[in-house]
């Protein structure tokens, strides 16, 4: 195995050109979201997508749902494909994700809300591939072409149609500063890169580390599975995400003194988040907490963004230090995260 994780390194480190291109297209069709916009908040907005971008749908509703009262959800595609009577109503709106645009289930989640509520086709699709079936499926197609990857597991292309999707998102609230707040990932991404370097280059290649929980709560939930995806597709690792508070109710008792647990922390909860992050420390467990502006705890490490952006603007500040976090590991374990064990990257059925 020569240069292992050659493709995965060089599509983590090149995705803010990814994001820059997600916040362009999205201002593209900057008039006919903003048509959107005005009956959104009448509708129940359904995001899909399958493994990562299921889990992207996740973070995107949740942030959703925070700028504006608007009702929306994370569902997978094989649950809106399979199950549709228990999901679409005639008045419901879909937002379908996905990196190849070819992916079964998603194709057939569209078909099925196609049918379920008599529209002709999804609301907004979002995808790398711009010649894909999912492309044409959409009254609005937005299409990231630098975010596609040769390597399995997703990492710029989660980042910029992550991305693509705050855009979405803030045009549908009518959030014009967060629109605009949008336009400045980039500057704080470059910062961003360089700590989430130095941080894996350390923590990630621990191997003393058997299992690592990821807490995250609202948007930065579905971000907390995300980043256990990548744990398991690239390093073959135990990892688990949770809501910040949950973890207290059981999952707690599986930490031990070669535990990890990374916070994925908020401005707005920060106070209850470090508590669950110190109570597990006492537990014996090593932190990494991520966070616009945070401490470590005890013998941990931390990762302030300083981006002085909004909090609903930069959710994919993330995604660095976690994809990196699980690269490192991979390395130090002597896989190659180009080729995740059993993984295609596309799931087709026939
Ligand atoms: C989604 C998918 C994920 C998997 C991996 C590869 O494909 O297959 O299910 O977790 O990240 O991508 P897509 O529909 O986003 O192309």
């Amino acid at each position: 195995m020569n240069n292992p994780g050659r493709n995965t390194l060089e599509e983590i480190l090149s995705q803010i050109r990814v994001w820059e291109q997600a916040v362009a297209v999205a201002e593209g069709e900057r008039e006919a979201l903003s048509a959107l916009s005005r009956d959104a908040p009448n509708r129940h907005l359904f995001f899909t997508g399958c493994g990562s971008t299921y889990y992207l749908s996740l973070a995107a509703a949740a942030r959703l749902r925070s700028l504006a009262p608007i009702r929306a959800q994370g569902v997978p595609a094989s649950e809106l494909w399979l199950d549709p009577s228990s999901h679409c109503r005639a008045t419901d709106r879909l937002i379908a994700i996905s990196r190849s645009g070819t992916t079964t289930e998603t194709l057939r989640a569209v078909q099925a809300y196609c049918s379920a509520t008599g529209e002709p086709r999804a609301t907004v699709t979002i995808c790398c591939h711009g010649d894909s079936p999912l492309a044409q499926l959409g009254d609005i197609n937005l299409v990231l072409p630098m975010g596609a990857e040769t390597s399995i597991a997703q990492t710029r292309s989660f980042a910029g149609m992550l991305v693509a999707s705050a855009a979405v998102n803030a045009q549908l609230a009518q959030r014009d500063e967060i629109v605009q707040s949008l336009a400045s990932l980039p500057r704080a991404g470059n910062r961003v890169m360089e700590l989430a370097n130095s941080l894996a280059a350390s923590w990630g290649r621990r191997l003393e580390f058997d299992r690592t929980y990821f807490l995250g709560s609202g948007p930065r939930y579905g971000l907390a599975c995300e980043a256990s995806l990548k744990m398991k597709e690239m390093s073959l690792s135990h990892s688990e995400p949770f809501h910040f508070m949950e973890f207290r109710h059981g999952p707690k008792s599986m930490v031990t003194d070669t535990t990890l647990v990374v916070g994925l922390t908020s401005e707005s909860l920060l106070d209850q988040e470090m508590r669950v992050l110190q109570e597990v420390t006492a537990l014996g467990a090593r932190t990494i907490v991520l966070g616009e502006r945070v401490d470590k705890i005890g013998g941990g490490a931390s990762l302030s963004f300083e981006s002085a952006l909004p909090e609903e603007a930069r959710d994919v500040l993330y995604l660095p230090p976690l994809q990196m976090l699980a690269f490192e590991r991979a390395i130090a374990k002597g896989l190659d995260p180009d080729r995740p064990r059993h993984l295609d990257a596309v799931v087709e059925l026939s």
